[in-house]
């Protein structure tokens, strides 16, 4: 039997049914809904806003909470080949489910009070109500614990000013979730996009995650009731905590970006003849697409044994970040790589490779630089804070 090119260690034997079956369930609504459309929503700017309905009833949005809040209560695996999957696709589309579940679903369910996350987390897993997440500020994304935007406590109020960059479904969202300073330290907040003095404006320009929207978040004497805060967390661990959720799935997403490339340059390097054989006959092609077979198995292995570890209720954030760290760099080289590999046709949106590395740009990016992961691990490995 010939190996699966993007599954050399048959890392599928390693799942359950249910894994698999939830696998499998993403995997066709990518070939089916996804690839067909998300060329020409990423050449258009678009995030295609007409599939959440059917993300949301495959059960994609807040797919590990429990089912007592409308959600499917999958495990920490299940939720990982659910990026996987999606982010083979798009990274876009694999952000937005990111952001819902990780960054806006999780903090609800586990900061909030037992009345908010019955308000919320039932309707965020339906897709009606849609979530932004916002931490990064624009003076210094990678140091939150210097964020300048406030929460100031007026009788039975708050009252948010301050602004946040960057801010993945900015302009999609009924609620921002929101990290403020106060006199009792950084607290979360609820925040209803249709409140007076809050805006939302769309980052243009991109020449990453097109399919996606960013935006900016002002807060502008933005008043709320003391029931919009989460209750149960104060300090940077509330957004560090969601933050370690998020990572660990994306250190899945990329995983499915690096399989659509390698995929994409096996099929191209086979058809096209060049100097009278086909280019992947060469004994230098062939070397690099070994490599990056050889550097997708040992992502998805370190990615499966952290899914097994947050299973078992023992991760630890250092772990996260070598993954994040480890994944994302071996998929934006791949994706790289696969682009030389087409040649010229590689630097149209016709084929998959540039559009994952444009948008892998992002991803090494966004939540902790590369280099901040890198130092995380080191502070673990030498029990010095470089930062
Ligand atoms: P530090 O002193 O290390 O920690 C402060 C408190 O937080 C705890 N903690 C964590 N808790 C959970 N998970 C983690 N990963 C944690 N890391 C730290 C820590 O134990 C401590 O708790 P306590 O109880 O002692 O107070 O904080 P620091 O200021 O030294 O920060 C270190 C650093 C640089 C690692 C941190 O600031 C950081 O991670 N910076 C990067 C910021 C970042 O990743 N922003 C992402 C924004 S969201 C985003 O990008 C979404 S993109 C979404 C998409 O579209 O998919
Ligand atoms: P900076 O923090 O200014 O970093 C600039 C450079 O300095 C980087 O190379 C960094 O690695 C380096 N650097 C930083 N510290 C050190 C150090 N100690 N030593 C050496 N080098 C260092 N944020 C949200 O809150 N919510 C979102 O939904 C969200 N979505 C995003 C979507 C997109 C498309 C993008 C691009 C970003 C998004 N972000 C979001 C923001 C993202 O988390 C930040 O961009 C990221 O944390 C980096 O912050 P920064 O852009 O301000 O860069």
């Amino acid at each position: 039997m010939p190996l699966n090119p993007t599954d050399l260690f048959d890392i599928r034997s390693l799942l359950s049914e249910e894994e698999r079956a939830v696998q499998d369930t993403v995997a066709r609504f990518t070939d089916e809904k996804v690839l067909p459309i998300i060329g020409e929503c990423f050449d258009q700017g678009r995030f295609p806003k007409e599939l959440i309905p059917e993300i949301a009833s495959l059960g994609l949005l807040g797919s590990s909470l429990p089912e007592q809040y409308g959600c499917a209560g999958l495990n920490a695996v299940s939720y990982g080949l659910i990026c996987q999957e999606l982010e083979r696709g798009d990274s876009g589309i694999r952000s937005f489910v990111s952001v819902q579940s990780s960054l806006c679903m999780y903090p609800i369910y586990a900061y909030g009070s037992e009345e908010q996350r019955q308000r919320y987390l039932p309707g965020m897993a339906r897709g009606e109500i849609i979530g932004c997440f916002g931490l990064t500020e624009p003076h210094g994304g990678s140091d939150p614990a210097n964020m300048k935007t406030t929460a100031r406590k007026d009788g039975g109020d708050w009252v948010i000013n301050g602004a946040k960059m960057w801010i993945t479904n900015g302009n999609l969202a009924h609620i921002a979730i929101v990290w403020a300073q106060t006199e009792d330290g950084i607290q979360g907040f609820i925040v209803p996009t249709d409140t007076k003095g809050f805006t939302a404006q769309e980052i243009h320009r991109k020449m990453s995650l097109r399919a996606s929207v960013t935006s900016a978040l002002f807060f502008d004497g933005v008043r709320i009731p003391d029931s919009q805060r989460l209750p149960n967390v104060k300090g940077l661990k509330g957004p560090l905590g969601c933050l370690t959720q998020a990572r660990y799935g994306i250190t899945w997403g990329p995983i499915g970006s690096a399989q659509a490339c390698l995929t994409e340059a096996l099929n191209y390097t086979r058809e096209r003849v060049l100097f009278g054989r086909p280019v992947a006959a060469n004994q230098s092609a062939q070397i690099r697409l070994a490599d990056m077979a050889r550097r997708i198995t040992l992502a998805q292995l370190l990615s499966l044994q952290l899914g097994r570890l947050k299973d078992a209720g023992t991760l630890q954030p250092t772990q996260v970040s070598l993954a994040k760290w480890n994944n994302v760099r071996m998929a934006l080289d791949i994706a790289r790589e696969a682009r030389d590999l087409l040649g010229g046709s590689g630097i149209t949106t016709e084929y998959c490779p540039i559009r994952h590395a444009l948008n892998l740009e992002s991803v090494i990016t966004y939540e902790g630089t590369e280099t901040v992961h890198q130092l995380v691990v080191g502070r673990e490995l030498t029990g010095i804070n470089a930062f």
